[in-house]
């Protein structure tokens, strides 16, 4: 959800007629705060003839129905398998590559395409939570450099309170019971971490 919602500001900011279109029910990382905010987003398309941009996902066999593999136009994904698969088909708008979240890359496309640099605080907000979210706050091993620069760039449009990361944990914490208490001590421990980067 945060990379569609962040990735269609970014291309309303350049005049293109987009819509956040996300399919089924929300993930169950997005607690109730998080969609207390103001989130834009559609569960079917309102467009007719559109183009599709696909974020977070690139693998054919889980698209929605409505998206037609001959109008995907650009996919950002952090997960390898499919970049051939893409590269074939869109060449560059194909942007596989191997990062701990996709919030990163669309995060590095606002720096390369939005001068001077802006995001909503909304948009910060989710990419920066979604990024703490799939690195299990910096501690996953998919975690790269480029995600904790992201993070940190992003601190300064996102404005959340400095126990933000800390809360959102305890939060999963409670509506996931199963989650160990070792693995959620791992991730206190470096949340930790977190606050001094
Ligand atoms: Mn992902």
């Amino acid at each position: 959800m945060a990379c569609a919602i962040a990735y269609a500001e970014l291309l309303k900011k350049e005049g293109v007629d987009t819509e956040t279109v996300l399919p089924g029910s929300l993930n169950k990382s997005i607690t109730e705060k998080i969609k207390k905010w103001k989130l834009n987003f559609s569960i079917n398309p309102g467009f007719k003839n559109a183009k599709y941009i696909l974020v977070d996902i690139s693998d054919p066999k889980f698209f929605a129905d409505f998206v037609k593999e001959k109008d995907v136009i650009e996919v950002f994904d952090h997960r390898t398998g499919f970049e051939n698969y893409w590269k074939e088909r869109i060449g560059s708008k194909a942007k596989i590559e191997t990062v701990g979240s996709c919030t990163t890359l669309i995060w590095e496309e606002f720096e390369k395409r939005v001068k001077p640099l802006k995001i909503t605080e909304t948009s910060a907000r989710l990419l920066s939570t979604a990024t703490v979210s799939n690195t299990l706050n910096f501690n996953a091993s998919v975690t790269t450099k480029r995600d904790i620069r992201a993070y940190k760039n992003l601190k300064s449009f996102s404005h959340l309170p400095e126990n933000w990361v800390e809360r959102y944990f305890e939060t999963k914490k409670k509506s996931h019971p199963k989650i160990q208490s070792k693995q959620f001590f791992k991730i206190q421990k470096v949340w930790v971490r977190e606050v001094l980067i």
